[in-house]
């Protein structure tokens, strides 16, 4: 096996600020906010700041969601924040999710405001304070909730091992990519399984576990992720596929994944979202500024 220069470390880790990654300008070793500036404040119950990563589209798709099944009161204002700009250091984001990362919720509907950080938990929290999308059967509960946070300790690898290795480190290394794809496939296969026997990941309703999911599992099998579909081979998932499919055609999926989104062809892009009308808005006003 060929290797990377190797390595060997120092006794004493230091902060090597110019380490050449795609992210190196914004990874710093220490929490907390760079710069001191508030977030911006809509009229709705539910002010979401985010950009339209795998972990972004999570949250719009469920407000879209909810909005669509009836629910008013998920009625939301979507804020860009651009993570490549370091905009998730500013002292107001950072009072909302001290961990510095999108997605992050606050819900003003009650006297005071709520803050929720970690897609996961965003998801649980709208799933429990609107009743749905989340079985209330302890059985089927237990099983959505299970792959909710199959999710969420799974994507990391998707992510931050193989996405990050393969796509983004500045070297490709052979030993990180070999353990990551390895990873990701039989990640790939448990779903793959799972959904041979069932209509939706939780069972046989759409959840928040399909939702979670489907932006980080579904783009792959779909080869949209990290340009690795034809190393993966990930046309051999079929039922992530049938799954994947069957979930982009929701028109509430189909909405959530435009909010926040900032990259790919203009017409796929809501930068922020304050309205239901603002996706014929958008279209519009790009379909005359492209003609
Ligand atoms: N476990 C977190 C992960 C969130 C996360 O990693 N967000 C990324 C974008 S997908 C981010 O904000 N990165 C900015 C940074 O690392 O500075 C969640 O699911 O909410």
């Amino acid at each position: 096996m060929s290797d990377a220069t190797p390595y060997t470390p120092p006794a004493v880790w230091t902060w090597n600020k110019a380490n050449g990654g795609v992210f190196a300008n914004i990874n710093r070793p220490i929490a907390g906010s760079t710069h001191d500036k508030d977030l911006p404040r809509g009229k709705h119950p539910f002010q979401l700041y985010s950009l339209a990563t795998p972990n972004g589209v999570k949250v719009t798709i469920m407000l879209e969601e909810l909005l669509a099944a009836g629910h008013i009161g998920a009625e939301y204002d979507a804020w860009l924040i651009r993570i490549n700009e370091g905009q998730q250091f500013s002292s107001g984001f950072v009072q909302v999710n001290p961990n510095s990362k999108i997605p992050a919720l606050l819900d003003c509907s009650g006297p005071e405001p709520v803050r929720v950080f970690e897609s996961g938990a965003i998801l649980l929290y709208l799933a429990e304070k609107f009743g749905v999308f989340v079985p209330t059967e302890p059985a089927q509960r237990a099983e959505c909730l299970s792959w909710l946070f199959w999710q969420m300790g799974s994507a990391p690898y998707l992510g931050g091992g193989f996405g990050h290795f393969y796509a983004y480190a500045p070297v490709k290394i052979e030993y990180a990519i070999e353990r990551f794809a390895m990873e990701v496939k039989r990640q790939m296969d448990v779903l793959n399984q799972r959904l041979a026997q069932s209509e939706y990941v939780g069972g046989t309703e759409y959840t928040i576990a399909d939702m979670a999911i489907w932006p980080w599992y579904g783009g792959m099998a779909k080869g949209q992720l990290y340009e690795g579909g034809e190393f993966l081979q990930v046309q051999e998932y079929t039922h992530v596929i049938r799954w994947a499919d069957e979930i982009a055609k929701r028109p509430a999926v189909r909405r959530g994944r435009m909010v926040n989104r900032a990259m790919g062809p203009l017409h796929t892009q809501l930068h922020e979202r304050h309205d239901a009308s603002d996706f014929d808005t958008q279209t519009q006003d790009k379909l005359q500024a492209a003609s």
